[in-house]
């Protein structure tokens, strides 16, 4: 992608990116819709929804415990698609936003900055009594106590299900009011509200680019679309 160049009267574009599960995927994390997708081994309305955690606590808690451990284990390491939007947010003087709808940590790792997750964060823990969010400890199956307030059993994933409100949604509004590019990433584009960032950043009339293996469910809303690996097309683009 083109740095403006030195000098220019015009002020760089702002620049919204979205991501979804498929820009982890070559780093060894499962997509959720995919063949070999975790809603093929388990269902929405078993794990992913305020409801399940209700009826079953223990069962979603084993759910994201084993999503944590695997994010633990040492081969699972950012790919050359984290990295080359890290560079991006390095390198971009203007407006910069990375909203990724993974609770993986790839991103962090990979040293993103301007980083906002809408779906929460595996590596982090909310407590149902105080509300504290905290460093999640490894297990939350076996009740650990919370660090805040010590009351034991009460901590629950910080990822956001089903029926929930997604996080920072008045900063991705605004971002997304003022950005003049809006690129897509590694997404079905199945879930809303995200799947609609892109008729809200069309309709301001940001250029919009899908990067993805195939074409999304919203494919035809985008500009250009290109399709592939992310771990080629991310470098290619911001290159
Ligand atoms: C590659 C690749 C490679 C593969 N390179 N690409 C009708 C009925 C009931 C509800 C609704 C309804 N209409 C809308 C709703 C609301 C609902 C919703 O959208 N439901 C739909 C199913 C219809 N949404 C919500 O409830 C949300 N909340 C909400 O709307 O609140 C109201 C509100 C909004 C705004 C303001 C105020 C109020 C909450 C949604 C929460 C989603 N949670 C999950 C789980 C998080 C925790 C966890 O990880 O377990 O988030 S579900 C799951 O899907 C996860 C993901 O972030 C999300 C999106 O999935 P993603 O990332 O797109 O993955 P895939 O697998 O779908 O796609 C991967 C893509 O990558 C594919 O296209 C591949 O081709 C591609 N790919 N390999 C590049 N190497």
């Amino acid at each position: 992608m083109t740095r403006p160049s030195e000098g220019a009267a015009a002020p760089p574009p702002g620049i919204v990116v979205l991501t979804g599960a498929g820009v982890s995927r070559e780093s060894g994390l499962a997509t959720f819709r995919d063949p070999d997708g975790i809603w093929q081994r388990v269902r929405i309305e078993d794990v992913a929804t305020p409801e399940a955690f209700a009826r079953d606590p223990a069962r979603v808690q084993a759910f994201y415990d084993a999503r944590r451990a695997q994010l633990a284990d040492p081969a699972v390491a950012p790919n050359a698609a984290h990295l080359a939007l890290a560079e991006l947010d390095r390198r971009w003087p203007g407006d910069f936003l990375l909203v990724t709808q993974n609770v993986d940590d790839l991103h962090d790792r990979a040293g993103s900055a301007r980083l906002l997750h809408m779906h929460g964060e595996l590596a982090k823990a909310r407590c149902l009594r105080c509300g504290a969010v905290e460093p999640s400890p490894q297990r939350l199956a076996d009740g650990p106590p919370c660090p805040a307030c010590g009351r034991r059993g009460a901590l629950r994933p910080h990822v956001v299900w089903f029926g929930e409100v997604p996080l920072g949604m008045e900063r991705i509004e605004e971002a997304l009011a003022g950005c003049g590019l809006f690129v897509s990433i590694g997404t079905s584009g199945s879930v809303y509200p995200a799947a609609g960032f892109v008729a809200e950043a069309r309709g301001r009339g940001a250029r919009t680019v899908e990067l993805n293996l195939e074409p999304s469910e919203g494919s035809a809303m985008f500009d250009e679309a290109r399709h592939g690996p992310a771990t080629r097309l991310v470098p290619e683009f911001v290159e």
